[in-house]
């Protein structure tokens, strides 16, 4: 294939005359082009893999593309030939904000896997078209606003299916849109994201308000729209029923084009539910099957042998429990399945923890799932052992051959090859390029320790990425940063258990010291991204402390030259591209079992940056592989903190009473200086918060989190020390690849390729 010659058809003016985003639409076009010429992943073995999610969180795809098609170099020296700026042309394509986080990225991680390694398998989904939501701040506060990405040229083909879904009395027509996913010199696979005709875009007022009854038209507007209340609920069962309905329909169709045996769909079908959100594709498969005369018995096991079951939180309030009610007013033909699906597990049972419907008539949608696939893994192995033996103990007691773990990875093509280009040379000028193929590759690094000239290429590797960032947000007019300080980097959905509050707490620490005239040797640059989900008033409450923080230090003379604070605006994909590769300190900081596994923690290990985090999620296995010496692990054990829990003895007040340090920091929410920046009463709020509820346990952990942050700071002095580290942890990064967790799912799940 000539990539060059398949775009010129589309420049028909030539490239140097035409405009940047013209010259972005003709890539695309190519993209698409060279995409479907390269043909679909086959099924070797009869058999394919769906992989349902509520959330695809795909970045953006016109560079990612370009080298999964191993045409990136090429078409970067003839744009440039011609006067073009491959960055600058990259920077033009919107991103689409198609999930909230970690979940969401996986899957687009995924999907990348499954198509480099030949797997026969798809993405399904919903074609939000206004994503999550944009943030933007005003008042040192989020505000939510549409994130329009489609464009009427996009990445998005229109196939033509379309499938009736039946609701309460109406019907919604779908439409399926696809993306191409593009495998690494390999095949193409699809992601299907369905959509409605009767959509309408004009019945959002007001930021991001909209009728959230009027179904037919706001369908696909938003990715889980604010479901603080009874409407919002039903919003996202309506969704989810529309994403399984299609999906289901979708499946049976390709086995009846194929000739398969649907008595036999197992065979030829593995579906994966993403956590919770498609899990009602059980109910609605078994009710297809029955419409299609396949007996109710046959068709419960026929769907239980097809289908497995990913979680991805711990999290008592993420685990969905929809009222039997509502599902009543929403799909009213699914209650009778669901309830046959209880009374055999009720029949077999007395325990009501394995109940899929409980005594206030809500359905634990994951218990229906564990009952009714043949597989359920957690994402980490610490993750996984803590479903076996907390949470979800009484299911792996029934059913231990079902659980199993698959530590979750990052694709090496975007988190490497297209954030890092610098450093991907240094790989290559070392030896250590076979990455490519087999991400332990990497370990042949490990010999570079003792090269000191390879340790300051790396140090210097570091250094221009954060000069990149630096002229990054100058451009933007967001912040100018000291590219000769420490860059202190914490990204990820805002939440409680995330602790970026304990972050907060080592900011007011540090700002107190200096003001007190202790300064540090090196400068530091504390870093956010993080967007709140709309209803969640302590999340929204924490991004307006770190706002506040971050003006009142940089309108401080005598602070702003040793400590800098910077909350990005509309933390995203790109941006998680440029912020990466730049730091030097990941911060992984969860309250111990709280995080499944995290994923931006291997982004930062393997893109050179040191993690200053608890045992917990994939930290574990970070640690295991890197050694002590190379990670700064602190905090209560996940095993105390379970403990804790259950005794509840952890109490916030005692630690606010009897530390002075802890009551001066958190004093400082509150303080005139503060006050007079921010909104009282939301700094009140979370003043209160810590004090009184706390309960992610910040306080437990903060000292130790400061003792060991100081730690890590001293250590960077000695460049030497620090650059081998960066090292170590670079080499042992290769086992994070989502090519080898995707290898393990088709091992032991879905048997598509072996
Ligand atoms: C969702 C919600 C929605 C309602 C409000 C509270 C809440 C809290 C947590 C969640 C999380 C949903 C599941 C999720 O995103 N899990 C993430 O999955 C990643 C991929 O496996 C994993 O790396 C992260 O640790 C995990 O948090």
């Amino acid at each position: 294939m000539n990539f060059i010659s398949i775009l010129e058809k589309y420049l028909p003016a030539g490239v140097s005359s035409t405009d940047d985003k013209d010259v972005y639409f003709a890539l695309l076009k190519a993209v698409k082009e060279a995409a479907h010429d390269k043909g679909d992943n086959p099924s070797s073995n009869n058999k394919k893999v769906y992989y349902i999610s509520a959330e695809f969180l795909i970045g953006k795809l016109l560079s990612n593309n370009l080298i999964n098609l191993g045409v990136y170099d090429e078409v970067r020296d003839y744009l440039a030939n011609n006067g073009k700026n491959i960055n600058i042309i990259e920077e033009l394509e919107p991103e689409p904000s198609l999930g909230n986080g970690g979940l969401g990225r996986l899957a687009a991680c995924f999907l990348d896997s499954m198509a480099t390694l030949g797997i026969n398998g798809d993405g399904v989904g919903l074609n939000y078209h206004y994503g999550l939501f944009k943030q933007v701040f005003n008042a040192n506060m989020q505000v939510e606003t549409p994130n329009p990405w489609i464009e009427p040229i996009s990445w998005l083909t229109d196939t033509g299916v379309s499938f009736d879904v039946n609701f309460n009395g109406f019907t919604i027509k779908s439409k399926m849109y696809d993306i191409d996913v593009t495998g690494y010199n390999s095949g193409t696979n699809k992601l299907h994201l369905f959509d409605c005709e009767t959509v309408n875009e004009e019945i959002v007022t007001d930021g991001i308000s909209f009728d959230k009854s009027n179904v037919t038209e706001n369908m696909t507007l938003f990715l889980y729209p604010d479901d603080s209340d009874r409407k919002g609920h039903l919003l996202r069962i309506y969704q989810q029923y529309f994403m399984v309905s299609n999906a289901a329909q979708l499946i049976l169709l390709e086995c009846e084009q194929k000739g398969y045996d649907i008595n036999n769909l197992n065979e030829h079908v593995c579906i994966q539910i993403n956590d919770t959100h498609p899990s009602m594709v059980i109910p609605e498969l078994i009710r297809l099957l029955v419409a299609r005369g396949i007996d109710t018995d046959k068709a419960i096991d026929i769907v239980s042998k097809t289908c497995a079951y990913t979680n991805h939180t711990i999290l008592a309030e993420a685990l969905e429990k929809w009222p039997l009610e509502y599902l009543e007013e929403v799909v009213p033909h699914l209650v009778p399945i669901i309830k046959d699906l209880n009374d055999r597990v009720v029949s077999k049972y007395d325990d009501a923890d394995l109940h899929i419907i409980d005594e206030d008539a809500r359905v634990h949608m994951a218990r229906m799932d564990m009952h009714y696939s043949f597989s359920v893994n957690g994402v980490a192995a610490l993750h996984t052992s803590i479903l076996k033996e907390n949470e979800l103990s009484e299911f792996y007691n029934i059913y231990p051959d079902k659980f199993n773990n698959k530590t979750n990875g990052i694709t090496f093509r975007r988190w490497l090859l297209h954030c890092n280009k610098e450093l991907v040379a240094w790989i290559d000028k070392y030896g250590a390029g076979d990455f490519r193929q087999d991400a332990e590759a990497l370990k042949k690094l490990i010999s570079l320790t003792d090269n000191e000239g390879a340790l300051k290429e790396l140090l210097d590797i570091k250094q221009t990425k954060k000069v990149q960032l630096k002229q990054y947000l100058q451009q933007i007019g967001k912040a100018t940063i000291n590219e000769n300080s420490i860059y202190d980097i914490q990204i990820k959905r805002l939440h409680e258990y995330k602790r970026q509050q304990m972050n907060v707490l080592y900011i007011i620490y540090k700002y107190l010291e200096i003001k007190a005239g202790k300064i540090p040797p090196t400068p530091i640059t504390c870093i956010f991204g993080a967007k709140a989900a709309p209803a969640y008033i302590i999340a929204k409450d924490i991004i307006h402390v770190i706002l506040c923080l971050e003006e009142l230090i940089a309108n401080d003379p005598q602070v702003s030259p040793h400590l800098q604070v910077v909350m990005v605006e509309n933390y995203n994909v790109t941006y998680a591209e440029k912020l990466i590769p730049a730091c030097d300190i990941s911060e992984q900081i969860s309250l111990a079992s709280k995080e499944a596994s995290g994923t931006g923690n291997m982004k930062f290990m393997l893109n050179g940056a040191l993690t200053l985090g608890t045992d917990d999620g994939a930290n574990v296995e970070i640690h295991e592989l890197v050694g002590a010496d190379n990670i700064y692990i602190f905090g209560e054990s996940s095993e105390t903190v379970i403990k804790m829990y259950g005794d509840w003895s952890y109490k916030a007040v005692d630690y606010y009473i009897n530390d002075e340090d802890i009551r001066t920091w958190i004093n400082f929410i509150i303080s005139p200086e503060m006050m007079k920046l921010g909104n009282p009463s939301l700094l009140l709020e979370i003043h209160a918060e810590l004090i009184r509820k706390d309960w992610f346990m910040t306080l437990l952990d903060v000292k130790e989190y400061i003792k060991t942050k100081e730690r890590m700071f001293a250590d960077y002095e000695d460049r030497m020390a620090w650059a081998k580290k960066l090292v170590v942890n670079i080499s042992q990064a290769g086992y994070f690849s989502s090519d080898r967790t995707i290898a393990q799912y088709d091992e032991d799940i879905w048997h598509v390729n072996h």
